[in-house]
């Protein structure tokens, strides 16, 4: 029996989380409807399939607590709190978006949420958490900050250095590898040797372990655990937790370089569907789960609406919030 396999231990919080990775999904979907009518325009990088990842998280972390993303960010601002009205009108180009449209899909920060932004250079978002998460220890204010990015993002420089300097420092910085198998469209056995990442943290001298990053509450243990870790000085930790994207890197990618059967596969083992179905297992009525997925679908049709509502951003402000 794996962790993965054991009954589901607090049924609210799990039909919580159920609704957050719904809300997740929709958004994400949304997007993809609204970027297929050329509504929202350029890149956009979808996380549908790693939900579980930004709920779980989530659920573990308090108030104060920093999460730094990558470009596939949507469902950890969402999980961080933000309206997905306002993610919704960012990605419109709206004057009510997060960033007034300035940060559309890849580029966004909502601080009064937690949520310090995404990055679209790889692997960036680590040192600026450092960053965080040096002023946390030197303030003592008891926060941690957590940054998010891809197994590929493992060989980035910048990751290396991170790890290095928060585990001299004793930083409470928790490093999430969201390990999808893929960086870019290229297979992370490809690319490295040993593929069980998480034995790299050994040579920093930090704990590192590795998670089903589909299971909800599996994500939510660990990071509860290892955020009262790093809260009580130990430092940092890495946590490597296998997902899969249903969808492509990016909207538009064909996946050509998908093996046969491999998407089928992953779509067995996604996480809501496998979290819908220990509920069920634990006797939650599935009247219950239709009115979580009905309220969460609402929601996001209510938030869509809002924003294409909105009116453009002004670009008289175009040049606001520079500094140079
Ligand atoms: C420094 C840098 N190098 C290359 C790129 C181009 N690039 C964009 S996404 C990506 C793949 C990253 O893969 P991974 O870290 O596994 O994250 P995932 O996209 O799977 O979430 C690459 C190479 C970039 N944006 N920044």
């Amino acid at each position: 029996m794996t962790l993965s396999d054991l009954p589901i231990k607090n049924t609210e919080t799990a039909i919580a989380g159920l609704g957050m990775m719904q809300r997740i999904r929709f958004l994400e979907e949304k997007i993809t409807d609204l970027r297929k009518q050329q509504i929202v325009q350029g890149s956009v990088h979808l996380c549908i399939g790693q939900e579980s990842i930004y709920t779980g998280a989530m659920q573990a972390l308090r108030q104060g607590d920093q999460v730094f993303s990558t470009y596939r960010g949507h469902g950890w601002a969402l999980a961080c709190g933000v309206p997905p009205e306002a993610i919704l009108a960012e990605l419109l180009g709206r004057q009510t978006g997060v960033n007034q449209g300035r940060g559309g899909s890849a580029y966004f920060s909502a601080a009064d949420w937690g949520f310090y932004g995404e990055n679209s250079i790889v692997g960036a978002g680590a040192p600026i958490a450092c960053g965080a998460a040096l002023t946390n220890k030197l303030t003592k204010n008891g926060a941690v900050a957590l940054t998010a990015f891809g197994d590929g993002a493992m060989n980035q420089g910048a990751i290396h250095e991170a790890m290095n300097f928060a585990a001299y420092l004793d930083l409470p910085v928790i490093f999430v590898c969201e390990n999808n198998i893929y960086s870019e469209l290229t297979p992370i056995a490809e690319m490295t040797r040993d593929t069980n990442l998480y034995k790299r943290a050994q040579s920093y001298g930090i704990a590192g372990m590795r998670i089903d990053g589909n299971d909800l509450e599996a994500v939510r243990d660990c990071v509860a655990e290892q955020a009262m870790a790093a809260r009580e000085g130990k430092g940092p930790v890495l946590i490597e937790m296998m997902t899969q994207r249903l969808v492509g890197h990016y909207y538009g990618d064909m996946q050509s370089y998908r093996p046969r059967g491999e998407l089928a596969e992953a779509k067995r083992n996604e996480p809501i569907v496998r979290l819908h179905e220990k509920l069920l297992a634990a006797g939650v009525a599935a009247a219950r789960l239709q009115e979580c997925e009905s309220a969460a679908r609402t929601a996001i049709e209510a938030a869509a609406q809002q924003a294409l509502d909105a009116p453009l951003a002004d670009t008289n402000t175009v040049l606001e919030h520079l500094y140079a």
